[in-house]
């Protein structure tokens, strides 16, 4: 079992990696950014997926310093890239709502020199739940700096078009159990369609994850969906392999 010393010793050793998965734009084919994912490479046990420590990072704060950790390598990473390759970045929760978030874009942004307009951040729509001031406020002091706002795991949870009107999205991710299910569930197509198109009625990007096969890439592009992520591509990749990922055609 994990414990908070782990991950405390983890912090400390540098352990913990920074992976890329690309997006591609669906129309022209590009790639147009990468999201950074976070994985833990364990002396023993080798990698180990996020799920399996940032529930355990939440509770105990350490998400604050883990999160910190992601923004800076994040936009170092992304500062090495072409100009029209952006990154994304996800921030937990307890992360957004902590004092310091400001100031740690600010910081990672600073020190890499990225342009804060090639930073996007990811937030769940559990951070909107109780759509507080200090939440919008938030928002609104990141949208001010021209970092751009996504609603990741869009159709999860408890999804409320309101959160649309609350504050101006830049993307919404839609959830890979949509894709998935898309070639085999008439359902997910209509969410899918009517995701797109709301999309396009309020002028937000939109981005479908988890997309694995060449049959649901073409129905996304049929129903206009903006932007692809998922294994047809790759898979999340260390750094190092970017390069790799920003030549390799489909
Ligand atoms: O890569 P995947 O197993 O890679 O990620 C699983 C989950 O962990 C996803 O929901 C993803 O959003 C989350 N996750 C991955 N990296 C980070 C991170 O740097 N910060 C936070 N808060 N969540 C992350
Ligand atoms: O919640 P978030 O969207 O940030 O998490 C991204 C997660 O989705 C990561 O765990 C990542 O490894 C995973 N992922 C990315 N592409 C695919 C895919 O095509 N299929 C599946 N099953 N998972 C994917
Ligand atoms: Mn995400
Ligand atoms: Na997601």
């Amino acid at each position: 079992r994990l414990l908070e010393m782990d991950l405390r010793a983890a912090l400390q050793r540098n352990e913990f990696e920074v992976y890329y998965q690309p997006i591609r734009d669906v129309a022209s084919d590009r790639v147009v950014a990468f999201e950074a994912l976070l994985r833990w490479n364990h002396p023993h046990r080798g990698l180990i997926a996020p799920i399996n420590f940032i529930p355990l990072a939440e509770e105990t704060g350490l998400i604050v310093q883990l999160g910190e950790f992601v923004l800076r390598s994040a936009c170092a990473d992304a500062a090495t890239w072409p100009d029209d390759v952006d990154v994304a970045v996800n921030l937990s929760p307890i992360q957004f709502k902590s004092p310091n978030l400001i100031a740690s874009v600010t910081d990672a942004l600073a020190a890499s020199g990225l342009a804060a307009r090639r930073l996007e951040l990811e937030i769940t729509e559990s951070v909107l739940l109780q759509n507080s001031e200090a939440t919008l406020t938030t928002l609104h002091e990141l949208r001010a700096m021209s970092v751009r706002i996504s609603l990741d795991d869009f159709g999860t949870g408890y999804s409320s078009l309101s959160y649309l009107r609350s504050f101006p999205f830049d993307k919404i991710k839609i959830d890979r159990s949509f894709v998935s299910e898309l070639a085999t569930r008439e359902d997910s197509m209509a969410i899918i369609r009517a995701v797109t198109g709301l999309g396009r009625s309020l002028g937000i990007v939109t981005t479908a994850e988890g997309v694995e096969n060449d049959a649901q890439l073409e129905l996304l592009r049929r129903e206009g969906c903006t932007q692809a992520q998922g294994y047809l591509f790759s898979k999340p990749r260390p750094a190092s392999d970017v390069a790799m990922m920003l030549e390799r055609p489909r």
